[in-house]
């Protein structure tokens, strides 16, 4: 991870991402979430590492690309674990609803969580606050006053960030109790948990709720870059669970995973905009050009790039 891959990986992205934008609102997730899979598998093979994907689409039977321990890249440079979400928010996209992206996680070989595909509690915030300001086992309510109180504002200023499913009411009348603002997105809880790093811009303080495991690496991969504290546990509520958790090297099932848990090096961070969202803008197809928006970020130096870019060498990306 010395050499810097940013802009290898920032290909890798984008063509995720106009892969998948191509078929952005005609209601078929799958057919979305596989031209994101194959197009980030094509360009990954152009990349100069020696890459294992740990978070990915799935055991190595159920995906047949970018699977749990399948080897890319050049089979070249450094050893990297990889976390990919080549489309996270199929949904999104399938309905060209805001904030689908295409996402992947970089870091030494054997520093990233090898997350089983289930469940997480999940609690984030920005950075800086003290350590510990809030909670995983603490509730809503009281996370809400925790970090008003530290933040110098009233609970009634702070907005926190759900996943609008059933799971979450009592979570969303927690928040709501304390005068607190919920906003609730229907997918996509990488963006969400990233939102919270910049408050003053996207106007969310915390991110909490149940979503995957998975994207619970990849958030936190992001904020290993920009900063922020996030707090969470595996939902490991079977015998299976927990034994496929146990075979991925999770010793103890009941484990809160803080940032540096789940990412204990450094890494790169990179994400390209399929829907337009909050956080990035969505692939536009003009006449002869394809534009895209992409954050990469870099935990080594801190640095967060923001790539606006116009593609005009078409035939690249392989679109009928
Ligand atoms: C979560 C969340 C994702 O799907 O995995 C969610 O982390 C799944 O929750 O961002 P449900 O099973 O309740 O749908 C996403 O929203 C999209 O993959």
């Amino acid at each position: 991870m010395d050499s810097d891959l940013s802009l290898e990986f920032l290909r890798v992205v984008e063509q995720a991402a106009i892969a998948c934008a191509h078929t952005m609102g005609q209601g078929d997730r799958h057919k979305s979430d596989q031209a994101a899979v194959e197009a980030m598998r094509r360009v990954m093979d152009t990349v100069p590492i020696d890459g294992t994907i740990v978070i990915g689409e799935g055991e190595r039977d159920e995906a047949p690309m970018l699977f749990i321990g399948e080897k890319v890249g050049m089979n070249a440079g450094p050893q990297v674990d990889i976390a990919v979400d080549p489309l996270e928010g199929t949904t999104l996209c399938a309905k060209n609803m805001p904030g689908a992206i295409a996402t992947m996680a970089v870091a030494d070989g054997g520093t990233l969580l090898h997350a089983p595909d289930v469940y997480m509690q999940k609690i984030a915030i920005g950075p800086g606050y003290a350590k510990g300001v809030v909670e995983l086992d603490a509730t809503p309510a009281d996370n809400v006053r925790r970090l008003a109180k530290a933040k110098g504002v009233d609970p009634s200023a702070i907005t926190v960030l759900v996943l609008d499913r059933p799971r979450h009411s009592d979570i969303i009348a927690g928040v709501r109790g304390t005068g607190a603002a919920v906003r609730l997105i229907t997918d996509g809880d990488v963006a969400g948990v990233i939102h919270c790093a910049d408050p003053d811009n996207t106007g969310v303080d915390m991110y909490i709720g149940t979503g995957g495991a998975p994207e619970g690496v990849l958030a936190a991969a992001a904020l290993r870059c920009i900063g922020g504290q996030m707090q969470c546990r595996l939902i490991l509520d079977t015998e299976e669970r927990r034994e496929r958790a146990r075979k991925m090297g999770v010793a103890d099932p009941r484990m809160i995973y803080g940032i540096e848990d789940m990412v204990k090096g450094d890494c790169l961070f990179a994400a390209t905009g399929v829907t337009t969202g909050s956080l990035l803008s969505g692939v536009k197809f003009r006449k002869d050009v394809i534009e895209t928006e992409t954050v990469v970020m870099r935990s080594v130096t801190g640095t967060v790039r923001y790539i606006k870019a116009e593609h005009r060498q078409l035939e690249k990306f392989h679109l009928d």
